[in-house]
Parts: structure tokens; sequence; C-alpha cells
């Protein structure tokens, strides 16, 4: 498990299940454009949240590539769900920007929500078939370039589902975090 404090902001990986974070105020769905239970995360965070999710979710649906919204939380451990529509590999494009405003948008939830804690699932990596170490780096890239102007935002968690999904996002956050660093 990879923890670091960069621009005041602790950042960590951690193997495990997202619906089961009860230390954070918001959780990340990697979401369908309907908003409905589905598989992976989805399927996870709703089955957790129980049907009030779904209804709650209905009137803010469809969401398109990149946008995020949020709802509450219901059964699920945490104040909030902040709902991501990745781009579909090799369908929504650019991808990789889209996945950029995956990220920048829920932090932006986040931060106008006045939320001091987010978990994020590696979004698009899954159903989706977004190659993983690219993800990593968007995600990563992403949420770096923004640390320094975020207010609320205190600690930013990466939930990953395989032992090789966590190691691979702090493989990618290290080297990211010391090229930061260089560059400073
Ligand atoms: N906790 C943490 N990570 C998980 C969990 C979990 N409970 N379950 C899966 N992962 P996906 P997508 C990992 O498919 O690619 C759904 O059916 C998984 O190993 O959940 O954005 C929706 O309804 C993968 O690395 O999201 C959409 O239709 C990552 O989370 C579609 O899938 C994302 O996998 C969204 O596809």
């Amino acid at each position: 498990m990879t923890k670091e404090t960069v621009h005041g902001v602790l950042i960590e990986c951690v193997q495990g299940d997202i619906a089961s974070r009860p230390d954070m105020q918001a959780v990340v769905n990697a979401a369908n454009a309907q908003l409905l239970p589905g598989g992976g995360v989805a399927g996870a965070l709703h089955c957790a949240a129980g049907p009030g999710l779904e209804q709650e979710c209905r009137p803010l649906a469809p969401i398109r590539p990149g946008q995020a919204v949020i709802s509450g939380a219901h059964n699920l451990p945490n104040e909030h769900v902040i709902h991501c529509l990745g781009p579909v590999y090799g369908v929504d494009e650019p991808a990789d920007k889209l996945l950029a405003d995956c990220y920048r948008n829920a932090v932006q939830l986040a931060e106008e929500y006045k939320l001091a804690s987010i978990a994020f699932p590696s979004i698009s990596t899954g159903a989706f078939g977004y190659p993983k170490k690219e993800a990593t780096e968007v995600a990563f890239r992403t949420l770096v370039e923004i640390l320094p102007r975020l207010k609320a935002l205190q600690h930013i968690r990466f939930v990953l589902f395989s032992a090789a999904d966590m190691h691979l996002h702090e493989d990618v956050f290290n080297a990211l975090v010391h090229e930061d660093s260089r560059n400073a």
C-alpha cells in the first residue's frame, strides 16, 4: 500500500472493494450512462446502497462520457456517490481526454460539496476495456495537476480490486510524483 502527501493531499492506493470504505465521505462509481446497477463497481455499489440509489439516480440520467453527477449514498457507509461515465475504449474519443474529464469533474463535485475524502476505482478499465497502465497514467496525471488548487479535499484513495492493479497504481503514482517534484 502506497501513501504519500502531495500538495497537502494524502494520496493512497489500497486493494479491496470500493463498496466497503466507511472512512471516505464519497465513493466514485464507474457508472453506465443510465446510472443503472450493471456489473463491476456499479453492481457492487448499487447492491450495497439498496434500491434507493437507483431511484435517486433515475432523473439524473443519462450522462455523457466524461461527465460526473452526485447522489446520496443510501445504505452505503458514505455520504455521497459520485457517478462518472468513463469512455468505452475504442469507441468514445478522445478516450484520454474523456477519462481525464471523469477524474476532474468528480473532484470538482467533491470540492463543491466541501468533501474531505474521496475513493476512486479504476474507471473504464473493466467492462469498458481501457488498457490499465494508460488509464492509470491519465488518472494520476489529471489528479496531480489539480492537487495544488484543492481547498476541501484532503484525502484521495484508489481502491483496486486485484493486487496486480494496486501495484500498477503504486508504480505509476511513484514515477509521476517524483517527476512532478523534479519539475517543481
Ligand atoms: N471495487 C473496486 N474495484 C472494482 C470492483 C469493486 N467492487 N469491481 C470491479 N472493480 P467496471 P468500467 C474494478 O467494469 O470499465 C458496469 O457494468 C475492475 O477490476 O466496474 O468503467 C457498468 O454498469 C476494473 O479494473 O467499470 C458500466 O456499464 C475497474 O474496477 C460498465 O461496467 C472498473 O471496472 C463500466 O465499465
